[in-house]
């Protein structure tokens, strides 16, 4: 018999939808639970992974351009999954510098991480207007509510998260945040470029294994939270990227024929030998293909900020009058 779908949690749900396929899948939504998090840190301190600190160099020096495009006026500054903030520190630094009249509110799922945020930024700048919204980004731009364009905002989007939609969901999802805001609103939004493959292959393959132990958590957390019995020494991490898609795609691998049971599921899958379960997209983009992007759902791209070596852009977008 299987579990009521009532029953399950939102994990539970999607774990047993994704296994059931043809081709087994896993979300990589699910990656980010406590121990997920901690590895996820440690990948952003390889030096492989150069995502992290083109991103952060971007931040540095961005400030101006978009000041210029916010005429002085005052603004919400929301960020769409906050993690540490540590970059974003980078940006308010500069605008409260150059003396720019705004409120910082982070959206993110992980509580713990917001409230990390809100210690560092009263510590910091006690003065600065700060409100932490918990949970899904769409439920927490409606708890925000539509922009009636007298306050700006200034939505980020940072990280490359949007790599992890399939490119049509990701033109969805930015249209579904345009709906949240006003002629005039900006958005921020951090993209992966295409690149050698050997240097994109090399960030989501570090030979210390974080990447690996990150994916590999994601089986852990299925025996942990749904009582499954995923035997971790026979599983394996492999990455792929298509430059001709610009998709970087991981999978786990079963090395020998496995028999799962996830006991909260009610239910035993089989996988043959390097039967692989698809679990994360990790896509890359060219300046014209984003540009297609902002096309697509409806922002004018008004610039794209670059790291110096060209691998990274928070690319600028405008809701047009
Ligand atoms: C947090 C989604 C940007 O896809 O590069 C890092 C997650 N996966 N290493 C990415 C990730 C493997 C990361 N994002």
């Amino acid at each position: 018999m299987t579990a009521s779908a009532t029953t399950l949690t939102p994990f539970g749900q999607d774990v047993l939808q994704g296994l059931s396929q043809p081709q087994p899948t896993l979300n990589s939504k699910w990656f980010y639970d406590e121990r997920g998090n901690a590895l996820f840190q440690q990948i952003m301190r390889c030096p492989e992974y150069y995502l992290t600190g083109a991103e952060a160099e971007i931040y540095r020096s961005c400030a101006p351009a978009l000041l210029e495009e916010l005429d002085g006026a005052p603004f919400d500054l929301i960020e769409l999954g906050a993690g540490d903030g540590s970059k974003t520190q980078l940006l308010i630094e500069q605008f409260l510098a150059a003396g720019a009249r705004f409120a910082y509110r982070p959206i993110d799922l992980n509580a713990a991480a917001l409230a990390e945020v809100r210690d560092l930024i009263g510590l910091r700048w006690p003065k600065l207007e700060f409100q932490a919204i918990q949970g899904d980004y769409f439920e927490a731009l409606d708890r925000l509510g539509r922009s009636t364009g007298s306050r700006r905002r200034l939505v980020l989007f940072p990280g490359a998260n949007i790599g992890n939609f399939h490119p049509g969901e990701a033109v969805r999802m930015l249209e579904r945040i345009r709906g949240f805001l006003a002629a005039g609103d900006l958005l921020l939004t951090g993209f992966d470029l295409k690149k050698d493959p050997a240097v994109i292959l090399a960030a989501y393959n570090d030979p210390t294994g974080h990447t690996a132990a990150f994916n590999l958590n994601l089986l852990h957390r299925i025996n942990r939270e749904l009582e499954g019995n995923f035997d971790l020494d026979h599983w394996r991490h492999w990455e792929t990227y298509n430059p001709a898609t610009g998709a970087a795609c991981s999978y786990l691998l079963p090395t020998s024929a496995q028999e799962v049971t996830i006991r909260a599921l009610n239910q035993t899958f089989t996988f043959r030998a390097w039967q692989a379960i698809a679990v994360e997209i990790s896509q890359k983009y060219s300046l014209r293909e984003i540009e297609g992007m902002a096309e697509a759902a409806q922002f004018t791209c008004l610039r794209h900020l670059q790291d110096a070596r060209g691998y990274f852009t928070d690319s600028l977008w405008r809701v047009p009058t």
